[in-house]
């Protein structure tokens, strides 16, 4: 039997390689640096569902980097996200869900049909920012994939104007209104290292929280 340890170890060891890569952290200049950035890049072709991180890790705290260029590895990151978010299946992913802290997010709102079937249209917004936003607020019954199957009423502006950059580069202005409003803005909160529980009174923040963390405990054991 393979030891379980083992595989910890060398899932880090890989992720760390990915990582290193999707971030342009190899250096470059020895061979040994270009040995593992071209064992990296083939790993990452590779690794396109990745795994969704929860409550309570504190990577979902962090503040996400700014994106400075929209880069090969940027797209391949955008399309692993697709690929995790409908494998989910949720409606909206940022990239700190799967332990990459970029100002990134993916986004399908296609409404099903009578057979439940749906023409997809997915979406990026690469360093999104909320230009303006509503007085009138709405509630909207929230979920998250970093906090499964938990659902609660989140009152937040009915109607934002947002401003982000394409996969091609190109930066856009654009009004959002009932769920596009509600997910781009649940969205953005990740990016700002909020969670939507962070809207609800103490008590339930509280538990939730509690709940999670025995969660993850067990599991570890
Ligand atoms: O960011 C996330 O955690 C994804 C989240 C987005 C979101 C949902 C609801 C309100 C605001 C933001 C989800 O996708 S949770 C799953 C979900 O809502 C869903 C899943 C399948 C079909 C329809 C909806
Ligand atoms: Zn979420």
């Amino acid at each position: 039997m393979v030891n379980p340890r083992l595989i910890f170890v060398v899932s880090e060891a890989l992720r760390f390689l990915v990582n290193a890569e999707l971030t342009g952290s190899f250096g470059g200049l020895t061979p040994a640096d270009q040995q593992l950035k071209s064992l990296a890049k083939i790993l990452r072709e590779i690794m396109a569902l990745r795994e969704i991180i929860i409550l309570p890790d504190k990577q979902l705290r962090l503040v996400s980097k700014p994106i400075e260029k929209v880069t090969t590895e940027i797209r391949k990151l955008a399309d692993d996200m697709f690929e995790t978010m409908y494998d989910a299946p949720g409606i909206g992913l940022a990239a700190i869900q799967i332990a990459q802290p970029l100002r990134l997010i993916t986004m399908d709102l296609a409404k099903r049909d009578e057979d439940g079937e749906s023409q997809p249209r997915p979406r990026v917004f690469i360093n999104p920012e909320i230009v303006s936003s509503s007085e009138e607020t709405s509630v909207y019954e929230e979920g998250c994939l970093s906090i499964p199957e938990y659902y609660e009423e989140v009152e937040r502006p009915a109607q934002v104007r947002i401003r982000f950059t394409d996969l091609d580069g190109k930066v856009h202005e654009e009004d959002a209104d009932g769920l596009f409003a509600t997910c781009i803005q649940h969205e953005i909160d990740h990016l700002n290292g909020v969670l939507f529980v962070d809207y609800l009174s103490k008590l339930k923040r509280d538990r939730v929280l509690k709940k999670f963390t025995k969660a993850a405990k067990r599991a570890a054991e």
